[in-house]
Formats: C-alpha cells, sequence, structure tokens
C-alpha cells in the first residue's frame, strides 16, 4: 500500500511523485490480472480502484485500516466528483461553489468544543480527535435530499467513541452539531439563505449507532476543505444535510436541537430526514437517485433504498410513523 503509519495517522505527502499515466497502468495492469486469475480477491481491486483517483497531490495522507463490515460494493464516485459537486452553503449555493471558494477556510489549527449535558466537557484540537480512537476507512452511500448520491470512502470512527470519552449524562436525549460561522472564511455566510450557523442534531441513541462517523478524511486525505474540513459527520442512512460539516461545537441537550434546515423550511424538511423512497419532499418523489459520476443522457436512475440501503438502523424507528417523523 501507498499508505504508510505514523503515530498520530497522518503522513507527508508523496502522491505527487506518482503520475496519473502510471496510475493508469498500474490500475490496467491490476485488472488484466483479475481478468486471468492471477490475483484474486475485491481487496486488491479495490486498492487499484482507488489508486486510479486523482487526488489532491499536497494534501495530508491519513493512513486508515480499511472496516470491512463496512464496505458498500458500489463502484465509488471518482475523487474529482465528489470534490466539485458539492452543498456548503457557507460558501455559495451552487454545486460549483465550494470548490471555487473554500480556499479561504483554514481547517488548522482547529477545536471543537463538547458541552452541554455531559460529566466530562471538554475541548478537542485536531491532533487528539485524530488520537481519539483508531481511524477507519469505511465506504459509505451519501444521499442528497435532491435525488442525487456518492459513494465515498471515509476516513474517521465512530461518533459513539467521542460519546464514550465525554460521557454524556442521563439528560442528554440530543446532541447538536454546530458548523463554523466566519464571514472572514466563508463568503456565503454574508448572505442569509440559511440561519448560520448551520445545525443539526440528531437522538442520542442514533448518534451512538456505530454507522454513524466523525469523519477527519476521505481517500486516504484529510477532508479538502470543500467537503467539510477539518471533521464533520457522516450519517450513511439520513439525506446528506444531516452530516455537518466543519464542526466547531458538539452540545447534548435535554431538548430536540433547532437544525438549520428545519428552521428554514419545516414542511420540506424534518428532524429525522431518514432516506425513505416512500415519503415524498412535497416538491419532488424520493423514489429515485442519479449516481454522481455516472450520468449520461441514457443513464437510468437508481431506485433509492430504506434508509439508503442500511437497513441495520430500522430498530431506532421501531413503532414510529416514519411519514408524520420524516
Ligand atoms: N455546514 C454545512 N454542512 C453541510 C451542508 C452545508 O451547507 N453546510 N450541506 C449538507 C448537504 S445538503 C449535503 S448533501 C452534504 C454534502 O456533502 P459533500 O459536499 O461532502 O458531498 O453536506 C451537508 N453538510
Ligand atoms: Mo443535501
Amino acid at each position: 500500500m501507498l499508505i504508510k503509519s505514523h503515530s498520530n495517522g497522518i503522513d507527508s505527502p508523496f502522491a505527487s511523485e506518482i503520475t496519473p499515466r502510471e496510475i493508469f497502468e498500474a490500475r490496467r495492469t491490476f485488472i488484466k490480472q483479475m481478468a486471468v486469475g492471477s490475483i484474486a480477491g475485491t481487496a486488491l481491486f479495490e486498492m487499484a480502484n482507488r489508486a486510479a483517483f486523482a487526488q489532491s497531490p499536497n494534501a495530508q495522507k491519513l493512513a486508515a485500516k480499511p472496516n470491512p463490515a463496512y464496505v458498500v460494493m458500489d463502484k465509488q464516485t471518482p475523487y474529482t466528483d465528489a470534490t466539485t459537486y458539492n452543498n456548503f452553503y457557507e460558501f455559495g449555493t451552487d454545486k460549483s461553489d465550494p470548490a471555487q471558494y473554500a480556499g479561504s477556510l483554514k481547517p488548522r489549527p482547529w477545536t471543537i468544543a463538547i458541552e452541554g449535558e455531559v460529566k466530562k466537557p471538554m475541548t478537542l484540537d485536531l491532533d487528539a480527535l485524530l488520537k481519539l480512537a483508531p481511524l477507519e476507512e469505511r465506504i459509505y452511500r451519501l444521499r442528497c435530499v435532491e435525488g442525487w448520491s456518492m459513494v465515498i470512502p471515509w476516513v474517521g470512527y465512530s461518533l459513539s467513541a467521542l460519546l464514550k470519552k465525554v460521557e454524556p449524562t442521563g439528560n442528554a436525549k440530543y446532541v447538536e452539531f454546530v458548523s463554523l460561522a466566519d464571514k472572514k472564511q466563508m463568503p456565503g455566510v454574508n448572505s442569509p439563505v440559511l440561519e448560520w450557523p448551520y445545525v443539526e442534531g440528531l437522538r442520542i441513541d442514533e448518534a451512538n449507532h456505530p454507522l454513524a462517523m466523525l469523519a477527519l478524511g476521505m481517500y486516504g486525505e484529510v477532508l479538502p476543505n470543500q467537503n467539510g474540513a477539518p471533521v464533520r459527520i457522516v450519517l450513511p442512512w439520513k439525506y446528506g444535510f444531516k452530516s455537518a460539516k466543519s464542526i466547531v461545537k458538539i452540545r447534548f441537550t435535554k431538548e430536540q436541537p433547532r437544525t438549520a434546515w428545519n428552521v428554514s423550511a419545516p414542511q420540506e424538511y424534518g428532524f429525522y430526514s431518514n432516506v425513505n423512497p416512500n415519503v415524498d419532499h412535497p416538491r419532488w418523489s424520493q423514489a429515485t437517485e442519479r449516481r454522481i459520476g455516472e450520468d449520461g443522457l441514457f443513464t437510468r436512475k437508481r431506485k433509492t433504498l430504506m434508509f439508503n440501503g442500511y437497513p441495520e438502523v430500522a430498530p431506532l424507528y421501531a413503532g414510529m410513523d416514519l411519514k408524520k417523523f420524516y
């Protein structure tokens, strides 16, 4: 593997030493060898597949152990698509705005303040976050409420590891995630498209579900600014907007948090926002989705799966009317 390990999980950049041509050739050889049966196993194929992505030449590498329990077999979204087609309203509302303007975000130094209903409130810097639990790579689907989806290899660990560290009190029923809102770094914050800061929230048992991830990287590197550097949430069974980016505060509460999208359009965006093909958005169907990177004139849309294809979260909602709690 190209990724070496350091005590803090960070590695020096060296992807720039490899030309895209070499990567392409290597991948072709891999695929040929796969075809004649001289190399077996999805792991090797995955490696070749990943090497084919042009990553950011100067980004810090993040060594992470693939977690086979959390790997979807769908083809990964090309890195260029995942980093140029984004929602990050702090940098503008066009899909291309974050890639264009997020260069002004300074992801280091960075801290997350953890407060509210916890026995051990604390402020964690990036080094502390990187060391909090072993970094894993998990390949998750992410589906936006707008009807498109991606498949991204995230680097991070279960959010539950952080909960364990700060010890929520018995009163902690919900968790609130607050993104940075700095007009100097984020031009979109000057515009009232949403109430700033961007806030999202979960019920505590949702936050403790092992699928809920605190992500510090993707594609083997630290998060690009446009994808929510340096730390974000990734909740693969919920619409993308629940996965708050560039988080500066995590607050444990008794009451259900007000969330940015629910405040801006309550009839369209509920607190739960589980991916659900059976509950239409008031203005469009949620039954199908477009996979970014595979669109073509004749590409058929994919069927959206209940909980985005993560049925293991169903027990969290047992007995709830998911049309009412959308
Ligand atoms: N702070 C913040 N977080 C955010 C958003 C945002 O505008 N601001 N957009 C959300 C939406 S709508 C989606 S679909 C995902 C997109 O993540 P991606 O750009 O990494 O694919 O981020 C979510 N997190
Ligand atoms: Mo979204």
